[in-house]
């Protein structure tokens, strides 16, 4: 089996696969899954170390573990073609082609380049973490990530806020020429595997081939521009009163700054100054968590609660010792949420910086999705534990944390009574501007790296094109010049981490459909006089708890078509379950923005 990979791809295809049995696949295959699991937890351990204490040294270590994996992962994808010709069970099959698919970062086979590689990805993700902005020199405290989205999320002052933008923008400019070494060493490495470049293997992931994934998302797309397009122009109306004509135009993109969040991404901050006269649902979930003097922990049980009156098993003991809620005063993390599975079985983690505010309860429970997801699946042998498509990891939380509704408020005693039907425009303005902002931001980060991998965007373009896709998809643009000085993709945790994004924009069209069907199960069927998708929560429904948990437990076993069909009964992502969520909100929209400008 080694003599095999010492030889090139042509050799090793004509040379080997008539020689191997299916013997030799099992013993190979058997043999991989049980080196994952170890090589895996070895990153993980060294990662967790690593994002949870940041200096030079559990870099380094966390760069030697991670380049271990991806090295083994780059011979087994090498290794794995041996076997093409072969006549394999359906389950092998899909084993072998997940060696092939499943790296991020496939390293070149050259040891310095592969260690040069690791290095790189680990100090990308470090200079994030580290990330600050010192504004006036050393004249004032610096602000780091925490407190620059808090004074995102809160001020309406158009010179602070664009302020604070340029300043956390400014910690990207020393990844430059790192993040484009880095793409140099990945695409030799996918090239070795035989993929034209990183962006065709991570579009290879989806069980159709890598174009039609990419015609999908267009297609998608396509479905909820309208929703999205209605959005912006209405929101960016209301805008304009509040910031002038001057800093907002008639016609034209949003400036960036201005909508609640870094990257514009998540429009919920600006709800205040979008909320429809008279529908305001008069709740702040913000307000009610910090009035309740509400604890990061308790906010994590709050999440737990959920996934338990669904009939999931509690969290382990050792996540409430493991995770990290809170970030420590004394030292660097990185606090951007995540989701941990560190021994691939029960040693679940979150880590996350809370603070207590309605996003950090939503993202609460996104990472518990994760969880809950990587539980259910750790039955499954070690290739099969994954989700279905990543969008379907990212899809689960927030499928849960749309159930937050307000008569699940009044269930936990956070309210006294819900708002009546009358001020369901303001709850629908509400999620919107979290979900539908979103989408074409979870569209662009990718469509800008598929390009920069492909060397359609190069390094002296990074920052042109990435705003020049903005424009297309968010309709939003800069304050003033950005140039090449600048490195604003950096400034976005996901280039510098290197974590594929589509995922999220999956996520965000899955998880309305996940919504509906499971609503559909526990008996609040959209049409008719049932309760409407955005007052129907899942929460305590069994029913629904089982049908989403045999999703779940299904992994990565089978083409993600089939999974989706166990909670849906179809097999196609489709937009129509976000449109149908917010139909009422479109037809509002579309009155509101009558003799308006449209578009961008
Ligand atoms: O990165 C995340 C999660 C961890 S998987 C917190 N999200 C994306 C982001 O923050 O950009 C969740 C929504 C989109
Ligand atoms: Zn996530």
């Amino acid at each position: 089996m080694r003599t095999c990979i010492a030889f090139t791809f042509a050799v090793l295809l004509v040379g080997c696969s008539g020689s191997v049995s299916r013997e030799d696949a099992t013993k190979f295959l058997d043999e991989a899954e049980k080196k994952i699991d170890e090589l895996g937890k070895e990153a993980s351990r060294a990662q967790w170390i690593q994002s949870n204490f940041i200096t030079d040294d559990t870099e380094a270590q966390a760069a030697l573990a991670n380049q271990r994996a991806t090295d083994y992962g780059v011979s087994l994808a090498k290794q794995a073609k041996r076997f093409d010709n072969l006549d394999l069970p359906p389950d092998m099959r899909r084993k072998m082609n997940l060696l092939k698919t499943g790296l991020t970062l496939p390293a070149p086979a050259d040891p310095k380049e592969s260690a040069e590689a690791a290095r790189l990805a680990a100090s990308l993700e470090g200079a994030y973490g580290k990330g600050r902005y010192c504004p006036d020199g050393d004249a004032k405290p610096c602000m780091d990530i925490g407190m620059i989205e808090r004074t995102m999320a809160k001020s309406t002052n158009a010179a602070e806020l664009l302020d604070v933008w340029k300043g956390w923008h400014s910690i990207a400019k020393p990844m430059r020429k790192d993040y484009a070494r880095f793409v140099e060493l990945s695409n030799k490495g996918a090239r070795e595997l035989g993929f034209k470049d990183t962006g065709a293997l991570w579009r290879s992931k989806y069980d159709m081939p890598p174009d039609d994934f990419a015609k999908e998302l267009d297609r998608l797309w396509e479905q909820v521009r309208p929703l999205y397009v209605s959005l912006h122009s209405y929101v960016r109306g209301r805008l304009r009163e509040k910031y002038g004509p001057n800093v907002v135009p008639e016609k034209g993109p949003i400036p960036a700054h201005l909508l609640g969040n870094l990257w514009a991404q998540d429009w919920g901050n600006v709800y205040n100054l979008a909320a429809p006269a008279g529908a305001d649902p008069g709740f702040d979930l913000s307000a009610i968590l910090k009035n309740r003097k509400t604890e990061p922990l308790q906010m994590v049980r709050h999440g737990e609660g959920f996934f338990t009156s669904l009939g999931f098993e509690k969290l382990p003991e050792t996540f409430w010792k493991r995770s990290l809620f809170v970030k420590p005063r004394d030292r660097d993390v990185v606090c951007h949420a995540s989701a941990w599975d560190v021994d691939n079985v029960n040693d679940l983690r979150i880590k996350m910086c809370i603070d207590i505010n309605e996003e950090d309860f939503v993202t609460i429970h996104h990472e518990l999705g994760h969880n809950f997801y990587q539980r259910a699946y750790n039955q499954q042998p070690m290739l099969f534990r994954d989700s279905a498509n990543d969008g379907f990891h990212e899809a689960i939380g927030d499928t849960i944390a749309l159930s937050v509704t307000p008569e699940y408020l009044v269930k936990l005693g956070f309210i006294g009574k819900a708002p009546d039907a009358s001020k369901d425009i303001g709850l629908l303005m509400h999620r919107a501007l979290e979900k539908v902002a979103f989408l074409p931001f979870g569209l662009m980060i990718d469509q800008w790296r598929w390009k920069v991998f492909s060397g359609e965007i190069t390094p002296e373009n990074y920052t042109k094109a990435w705003w020049e896709l903005k424009l297309k998809y968010q309709g939003v643009a800069p304050s003033g010049d950005r140039t090449e000085a600048d490195f604003d993709p950096g400034a976005k945790y996901h280039v510098p981490a290197n974590v594929p994004y589509t995922r999220y924009f999956l996520a965000h069209i899955l998880q309305f459909q996940f919504h509906r069907a499971l609503a559909q199960v526990a008996g609040c069927p959209a049409q008719g006089s049932g309760t409407p998708l955005h007052r129907c929560s899942i929460y305590g429904n069994k029913e629904a708890g089982k049908k989403l948990s045999a999703m779940l437990a299904m992994g990565i076993s089978k083409p993600w078509q089939e999974a989706l069909a166990e909670v849906t009964g179809g097999k196609q992502m489709d937009a129509t379950a976000i449109l149908d969520y917010f139909a009422p909100l479109q037809k509002w929209l579309d009155e509101q923005n009558k003799g308006k400008a449209s578009g961008w």
